[in-house]
């Protein structure tokens, strides 16, 4: 289990969020009060992950069948368990195109995180992955935990480096600061320091605050609702915007999170996002190769748990496989730093909507994806992958 000899004080101060001079999603820059409060000084291990598991006999999102009734229409025998996995191309490709470096395999899970082939041995001090937000809010719960807010993420990433680009600085990573792209995306991957994939935490130099892999290695979930820009300071309580209404964007019903730090895909000529700037959307009930999460916590003991659905209790129902996350109750947003609800404008002008079949053995799954010119994360009917690096 994650416990506070793992955990690093992060001192409060006032966050300037965000990036002009990137992506879109990372603007405006925004500032925002964190207080002070603990952070996990790596992403939680499959060693970790696997303690949790054998505890409370808990299933992950990934290992569940999904529901023919959210589903209609859709072959019950497509609607196995299953996850999202990077296989790298055999050369040069059209970027515009993610599924061809991306796959939705059954079977697929952080036991097997490549397919029911691949496993965790030998991979036990990796980052878990193939977690959906369910997963790390229920093991956050277990560990009497939560997950850090999108501000105190990055405001814990920058390392006391206000305003660097990269946590280190103001240069690229050179494959010896953080796990990220080493070569031509998506098919020749030379491996920062030899890993190719993700590396054990750890392998790289920790940022001034002494964090792990705040940079790169794999992206992590944070308990915020994604917005499509930063959103405004004005703070409205206002009862008509649910966090579930605010988390989701084009007519998608699920709801989506923020993830922070980027991966071991993250490639310059494709996606220049292992900065603290950096952020990506994620459905809740996605799971890929490059998606792990770390543990936060206030100083003063007694919080609540930020990130854990709503009404869901540490190990209840675990067995049974509940797919809680669907059409679940989602409360307001959780986001320590800010309390009261916000109304912001969904940007959905360069948004679009298509509908597509995905290739071989899910072919008769419908795949729809929210797209914008930057990054069209794919949809399917569990996963809503993020296909930047
Ligand atoms: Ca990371």
């Amino acid at each position: 289990m994650t416990g506070e000899a793992d955990m690093v004080r992060i001192d409060g101060g006032t966050v300037r969020m965000g990036s002009e001079d990137f992506y879109p999603e990372e603007g405006p820059v925004i500032e925002r009060q964190v207080d002070s409060f603990l952070m996990a000084r790596h992403a939680v291990t499959n060693r970790q992950f696997a303690e949790f598991v054998e505890a409370t006999g808990y299933t992950t999102v990934a290992e569940r069948p999904l529901a023919p009734a959210d589903f209609p229409g859709v072959d019950p025998e497509m609607l196995q368990p299953g996850s999202l996995v990077f296989t790298p191309t055999r050369g040069p490709v059209d970027l515009r195109d993610w599924r061809q470096w991306w796959r939705w395999e059954p079977g697929a899970s952080w036991r097997h995180p490549h397919g029911p082939g691949s496993g965790v041995d030998g991979l036990e001090d990796h980052p878990v992955v193939q977690v959906a937000f369910e997963d790390a809010s229920a093991y956050a719960a277990w560990a009497g935990m939560r997950l850090p807010s999108e501000a105190e993420w990055e405001w814990a990433a920058r390392g006391g480096l206000l305003g660097a680009t990269y946590a280190w600085g103001e240069e690229p990573n050179d494959g010896t600061r953080a796990n990220s792209w080493q070569g031509d995306f998506p098919y020749r991957n030379t491996g920062a320091k030899g890993w190719k994939g993700t590396s054990p935490v750890g392998s790289f130099p920790p940022n001034g605050y002494g964090l792990y892999d705040m940079t790169g290695n794999t992206w992590e979930w944070t308990g915020d609702y994604w917005s499509a820009r930063h959103r405004v300071t004005t703070c409205q309580c206002s009862p008509g915007e649910s966090g579930r209404a605010a988390g989701t964007g084009s007519g998608e019903r699920r709801p989506q999170r923020v993830l922070k730090g980027g991966s071991h895909l993250c490639a310059p000529e494709y996606c220049l996002r292992y900065r603290p700037a950096a952020r990506s959307p994620e459905t809740e009930d996605s799971a890929t190769t490059h998606l792990g999460f770390r543990l936060a916590r206030d100083l003063s003991l007694g919080s609540g748990v930020l990130g854990s659905p709503a009404g869901e209790r540490p190990g209840r129902n675990a067995r049974r496989g509940r797919a809680s996350s669907r059409g679940g109750e989602i409360g307001a947003d959780d986001s320590r730093s800010e309390r009261c609800i916000v109304t912001w404008k969904r940007a959905t002008a360069s948004s679009l909507d298509r509908r597509i079949v995905w290739p071989g053995r899910a072919q008769r799954r419908y795949w729809t994806w929210h797209a914008s010119p930057e990054s069209p994360p794919p949809r399917s009917p569990r996963s809503f992958a993020v296909p930047t690096g």
